[in-house]
């Protein structure tokens, strides 16, 4: 339920300005750590429940304790995942970023073990991307335009270099594409994001960036929340269940993908964004 708690979140000037300018930003303490372990739970009962049938069902191929876990339309999966939807420490920079006609169209959780002794450690060019596929070839502007967002909430310690850390080009999220050197070193902008559990990081779509490899001796956890316009598709099966959807609150069922017919997604009106209904009560927009 969205309170008085989340306006006192509200995106700072800085906030926005290091979104704009770099592309993400991070949010200290996001989750307070009982929080973070209860997730945690969560998280470990899943990757164990597929390890136990040596399945992933993401690539619908073999899993092993050694690869990365890959797991989207993850928040279906428990009610304390929807409780993240709309965090009082964080759900407001979304709102102050990207407005009110918004939903989280795609969530995955990754896991990601320590690499195994023997893994070849030769380098190799880390998996560099900008986010959402096919709409970085298909739209014809430039810079591309931002239309999502992604926050990441840190489950593991990732305040060390080699535990499997986010990359990001800061700044590149204007940029439609980079120099990758081909001996497999880093870019000479990139930089690691050090985070501690229950940290969150919040970050444009269009940001270069990649997931490093870890070779530490702990499992990297991070849960994924991705928001974007109404408008856009979802990218994940969003199987969300007819029970958790009914009790959820209005927000978080517009959050959820709720809505009253198509044509609201396009030009919505009260009944299909209770989030601009209750910014409006606060006099927030
Ligand atoms: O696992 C990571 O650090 C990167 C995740 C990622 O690339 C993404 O969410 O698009």
């Amino acid at each position: 339920m969205i309170s008085q708690y989340h306006i006192d979140h509200q995106i700072t000037a800085a906030e926005l300005r290091q979104f704009n300018e770099d592309g993400y930003f991070l949010v200290k303490n996001a989750l307070p750590p009982e929080m973070t372990e209860k997730l945690e739970v969560k998280v470990d009962a899943i990757h164990q429940f597929y390890l136990d049938r040596g399945y992933d069902p993401y690539t619908k191929s073999a899993l092993t304790a050694h690869q990365n876990f890959f797991y989207p339309n993850f928040l279906k999966d428990d009610p304390i995942f929807i409780d993240l939807l709309d965090w009082p420490v964080t759900f407001p920079k979304v709102w102050g970023i990207l407005g009110w006609n918004i939903y989280s169209y795609h969530s995955h959780l990754i896991v990601t073990p320590p690499r195994p002794a023997d893994a070849d450690r030769s380098p190799r060019s880390l998996g560099w991307h900008q986010d959402s596929g096919r709409v970085n070839v298909e739209m014809e502007s430039s810079p591309r335009p931002r239309l999502s967002l992604k926050i990441v909430y840190w489950l593991s310690d990732c305040s060390q270099p080699g535990r499997g850390n986010f990359y990001v080009l800061p700044g590149s999220h204007l940029r439609d594409q980079i120099e990758k050197p081909t001996d497999g070193s880093l870019p000479e902008e990139a930089m690691v994001v050090l985070a501690e559990p229950g940290d969150a990081v919040v970050f444009d779509r269009r940001l270069w960036h990649a997931r490093s490899e870890n070779d530490s001796e702990m499992t990297r956890k991070g849960l994924f929340y991705g928001y974007g316009y109404r408008w856009l598709r979802p990218k994940d099966d969003m199987t969300i269940p007819e029970d958790l959807f009914k009790v959820s609150d209005p927000i978080r069922q517009q959050l959820l993908g709720g809505g009253t017919n198509a044509n609201g997604h396009f030009s919505p009106k009260d009944a299909d964004v209770p989030l601009k209904v209750w910014l409006e009560k606060h006099s927030l927009i």
